[in-house]
């Protein structure tokens, strides 16, 4: 099985070089929107594009990677809010497996169904233990999946979750605050996840400012992902990009 994009995820963490994730919900912008988007992250440089949604209405996720397609060279990585969000036109897809919760369909049951799919497709499965935290609102993700959040004090219980994650076999570890989370997965539980895997960290979710994936970057995230901030300013990516790479 390739682990092209993997590889280069590694290359990245063992270098120290901090990257930045763009997330792109297909259901959101129009053509143009789109555009404007991917314009900055080819000027940002912006390292990696995440593609999907907690609840996606509209069944446009393969347009919408076709067009990406034919306006960058940043890989798309899936990042799938259910089994039906598999394409042979990415790169590679977060294989999930939502280790904050007890959920079991989300721990295994939707990977047994998905998997011949995601092998057909050829897509790279990057084995991603996840993790919702409670970053102060309800969010789509973690009513979806139907799973408690871990409490945004408690790094412990993300860094023994994490640790398991890693002895597991899982090769990322993510932590998200969720989409518009009021505020970012603390750098105190950065740290303390930081401190008990070796995998490469990645931090979304509520991250809205230089300043805060700054913050996040020196607390240990390798991969930082933006979404909902960027929907509504693209620029954004060009600033959030400087100060990721500068980290
Ligand atoms: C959500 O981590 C992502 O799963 C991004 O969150 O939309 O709040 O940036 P935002």
């Amino acid at each position: 099985m390739a682990t092209k994009i993997l590889d280069k995820i590694y290359q990245a963490h063992s270098e120290k070089r901090k990257q930045l994730a763009v997330l792109i919900d297909p259901d959101t912008p129009n053509d143009a929107e789109l555009e404007a988007i991917i314009e900055q992250i080819n000027s940002a440089k912006a390292d990696l594009i995440f593609l999907g949604g907690s609840l996606l209405i509209k069944d446009a996720l393969d347009t919408c990677i076709s067009k990406i397609k034919k306006l960058t060279d940043v890989p798309v990585i899936i990042f799938p809010g259910s089994i039906l969000q598999i394409s042979d036109k990415a790169d590679a897809i977060l294989f999930l497996s939502l280790i904050s919760g007890r959920n079991p369909e989300l721990l295994i049951g939707s990977h047994v169904i998905s998997a011949p799919y995601i092998k057909q497709a050829k897509l790279e499965p990057l084995a991603t233990g996840y993790l919702l935290v409670d970053c102060g609102k309800a969010t789509t993700a973690s009513y979806m999946s139907g799973s408690f959040p871990i409490p945004y004090n408690k790094g412990e219980i993300a860094a023994c979750t994490a640790m398991a994650g890693e002895m597991l076999g899982q090769k990322l570890t993510y932590l998200d605050g969720g989409s518009g989370a009021d505020k970012p997965v603390s750098t105190q539980m950065i740290n303390q996840v930081r401190a008990s895997v070796s995998t490469p960290i990645i931090i979304g979710g509520g991250i809205k400012t230089p300043e805060m994936a700054r913050e996040v970057c020196l607390a240990g995230a390798d991969i930082v992902v933006i979404g909902n901030a960027t929907e509504k300013n693209p620029k954004l990516i060009k600033q959030i990009a400087k100060a990721v790479h500068q980290s």
